[in-house]
């Protein structure tokens, strides 16, 4: 399988992030990708290619014109406020929350900070621009791949992106890189276009942006937001609306969730995603399902990744994997490429 990764993601480096009441060390770190990238070499899993450059057009097929020049500025803002900025990341403090309004754009930057994000876990750094624009060209070029006969593609990016919606960052995620693929899918000439998401957590931004769509279908196993972040979306009660209703699947799973009782909801996801008759396959491909995982709560063991991949690739669809979530670093090569591993071995 084809990976696509640019080194540029080394750029967003998080220094703290607000949790529990305090500024901790950032989970989400650039060794997250180091680690899958030594793990594909040594095993040989395909050839390791740098994206060419998108149009900006492509981003705009997701994201708000308003969204992206405020990220692309962003740092440049807040470095404009006092040069000491430099040495902290910008954090959001303040959110337009139900009765604000949101139309209004505020000359203040915090005000623009809080109203483009939804929690304060996800530092904007010097390099967040750079690394996000990149990291959707190896989804967008994933895609190209898969569009061009290709049975499969990934995509290793970070930022993650199943968190960021049509205008918002949260979650770590700054761009939404599965919706990007999965749009570039459809932009392409597949007709009905499927996202699994398997990460650990619920991807709100994604969907989000094809809720009232009937062309891309949207389905998610994750922690029950009752007790898992992002605690406001991804209830399975969540179906879809207008032309999209039937098109969402939300299976929340309660914490402890073991390999068996996954595997099951993965069946049932595959089925629907059969039901639906998509002609290509974006997986939003997180591994903070892992037992280890310091921020989130299943019990997925390693050897289960292959059997992951074995079960996507039964599927038979031509598919792009997007990297998403995964903080047990010392594991996450391992359990990502395991993935990518026994799609290959069962892919035809
Ligand atoms: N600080 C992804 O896996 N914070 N995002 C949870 C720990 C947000 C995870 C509490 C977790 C976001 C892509
Ligand atoms: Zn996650």
């Amino acid at each position: 399988m084809i990976t696509f990764h640019n080194d540029s993601h080394v750029l967003h480096h998080g220094r703290l992030e607000m949790f529990r009441g305090e500024l901790v060390p950032c989970f989400e770190v650039p060794e997250r990708v180091d680690h899958v990238l030594r793990e594909l070499r040594e095993r040989r899993l395909g050839p390791i290619e740098s994206p060419p450059h998108c149009d900006e057009l492509a981003l705009s097929r997701i994201h708000s014109s308003r969204y992206l020049d405020f990220l692309a500025h962003a740092w440049d803002e807040w470095v404009a406020l006092d040069p000491a900025n430099v040495q902290r990341d910008a954090i959001p403090s303040y959110w337009p929350v139900r009765t604000f309004r949101s139309d209004v754009l505020p000359a203040s930057f915090a005000a623009r900070l809080g109203l483009f994000s939804f929690d304060a876990g996800s530092p904007l750094t010097a390099g967040t621009w750079a690394a996000a624009r990149k990291g959707a060209d190896c989804a967008i070029a994933a895609a190209q791949q898969v569009l061009a006969g290709g049975r499969a593609a990934f995509a290793l990016t970070r930022p993650p992106g199943h968190h960021a919606g049509v205008d918002f960052f949260g979650g770590y995620c700054f761009l939404n890189n599965a919706a990007l693929a999965a749009q570039s899918l459809r932009d392409g000439g597949a007709q009905r276009v499927a996202v699994l998401d398997i990460d650990y957590h619920h991807g709100n931004g994604t969907q989000a942006i094809f809720y009232e769509r009937s062309d891309v279908f949207y389905a998610s196993l994750h922690g029950d937001p009752h007790t898992e972040y992002p605690y406001y979306l991804g209830y399975a009660d969540e179906t879809g609306k207008g032309q999209g209703l039937g098109c969402n699947l939300n299976l929340p799973l309660a914490r402890g969730t073991a390999f068996a009782a996954w595997r099951e909801a993965l069946g049932q996801a595959l089925r629907a995603i059969a039901v639906f008759e998509a002609q290509a396959l974006v997986v939003s491909l997180g591994v903070d399902t892992f037992a280890g995982d310091p921020i989130a709560g299943f019990a997925l063991a390693s050897p289960d990744y292959l059997r992951i991949g074995e079960d996507l690739a039964a599927a038979g669809l031509p598919t792009v994997l997007v990297f998403e979530g995964g903080y047990a670093v010392g594991e996450i090569g391992i359990n990502a490429v395991n993935v990518l591993d026994g799609f290959s071995q069962r892919a035809v």
